[in-house]
């Protein structure tokens, strides 16, 4: 544990209470915009938001996975487009560089991606290579001291605010293998395009980030080789999915706690329908399912906390989380019934949200590729 027990119970309290006096109220108000306003931005980086994942050294908060993933169910109680603001720079636009940067990026970068300061990007998924990340085709070919890169990247998130890229490109240098670069928004050469319109998560944004002729030192290959970028991007991802595993806990009881208040005072044939053992149903498999992930979730953040490979697990978790709060999304729609579907209730809303988590970081089809390999593989170990 990075923080003693009281200190975590004030950090989560702390949150908790942001998000419901101060996040929630906002809901309507950022998807209409699809902005989150600016002192509510501010309010994020004093709380120390940005820097979760960062390490005490660097000027985070450095908590372990569990303190993160606890702190992460509260973050998902409310609309995830604030999550989405600080979820790079926790998550996979910084990770690459606590995992594997020098010490001369780590000190260059991290403290201010730890107070929001500057908005990392990971920069992985291209037009052709979503699910098949290793199938790339953007390149860096190295020209003297620099590296010269050439590419498209699609669906970046927060790439319309980002101040640094981890771009992951095919070297020349290495016979065609994957390395990952650190490059800085305004560098000639990198464009992005237009803010992409999206079925959701309206206040989150994404775009294309090209690269024509884009030349940065060689200097910025992230940490000291060349060649060990799929690696990377592979470990940063798998600890991703653990995080937005816990968002997907923390939607889906704050569906089940909507659902449960409305269906409490929401009469029908003379009673609240909470009364009706068909809606008893809807709730009881919601709570019993965000349940059991919530206890998948912390089980893997100790399990990882505690040195262990989690790479399977994290992918049970990012699996089943991510298809269950879509499950409670549905079942919180229909316990709403017609209000459930109007826009003035927020539960469509909700709905479209949690659709994205079952394709980002890996579709459900890639975490069960990612758990029967490892399963098939460790089978062959102990043979
Ligand atoms: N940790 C460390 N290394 C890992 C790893 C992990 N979790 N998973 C794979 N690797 C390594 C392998 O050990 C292998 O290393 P060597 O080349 O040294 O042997 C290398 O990475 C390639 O692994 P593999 O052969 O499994 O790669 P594949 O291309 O067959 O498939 C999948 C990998 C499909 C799992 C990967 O492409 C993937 O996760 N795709 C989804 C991408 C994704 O999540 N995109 C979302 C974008 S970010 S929002």
């Amino acid at each position: 544990m990075a923080l003693d027990a009281e200190t975590m119970e004030q950090l989560l309290d702390t949150v908790s209470r942001f998000v419901r006096d101060r996040l929630v109220p906002l809901e309507f108000k950022v998807a209409a915009d699809d902005a989150i306003p600016g002192a509510i931005k501010q309010e994020i980086r004093d709380l120390g938001l940005f820097g979760l994942s960062i390490p005490v050294e660097y000027g985070g908060l450095g908590l372990s996975m569990e303190e993160e993933v606890r702190v992460a169910f509260e973050l998902g109680r409310t609309s995830p487009a604030f999550r989405s603001l600080i979820g790079t720079n926790n998550g996979i636009g910084s990770q690459g560089l606590v995992l594997d940067g020098t010490e001369e990026q780590k000190r260059k970068y991290l403290p201010r991606l730890a107070t929001g300061e500057l908005i990392s990007s990971f920069a992985l998924t291209e037009p052709e290579a979503g699910s098949d990340a290793a199938s790339l085709r953007t390149t860096a070919r190295r020209d003297g001291d620099h590296v010269v890169l050439n590419g498209t990247k699609r669906f970046i998130t927060n790439a319309p605010h980002a101040g640094l890229f981890t771009v992951f490109a095919r070297t020349d240098g290495s016979e065609g293998k994957i390395s990952a670069f650190l490059v800085e928004a305004g560098t000639p050469g990198l464009t992005l395009g237009p803010i992409d319109k999206k079925m959701g998560q309206s206040g989150s944004h994404t775009c294309d980030v090209i690269f024509d002729d884009c030349r940065i030192p060689a200097s910025a290959v992230l940490g000291e080789s060349e060649g060990r970028g799929f690696q990377t991007a592979m470990r940063v991802l798998d600890r991703g999915r653990l995080h937005i595993s816990a968002i997907c806990v923390g939607m889906a009881e704050r569906l089940i706690a909507d659902s449960l208040s409305y269906a409490m005072s929401r009469t029908q044939f003379g009673e609240p329908i909470a009364q009706f053992q068909l809606i008893q149903a809807l709730l009881a498999d919601s709570r019993a399912e965000a349940y059991a992930a919530r206890c998948m979730v912390l089980e893997t953040a100790r399990a990882k906390d505690r040195g262990k490979s989690v790479s399977t697990d994290a992918a049970c978790c990012k699996m089943f989380a991510s298809e269950m709060v879509g499950r409670v999304a549905d079942r919180a729609v229909q316990i709403h019934g017609g209000a459930g579907y109007m826009m003035d209730y927020g539960i469509e809303r909700f709905y479209r949200d949690a659709r994205l988590f079952r394709i980002y970081e890996g579709t459900t089809q890639i975490q069960q590729l990612v758990i029967a390999r490892n399963m098939i593989r460790e089978a062959k170990n102990a043979a």
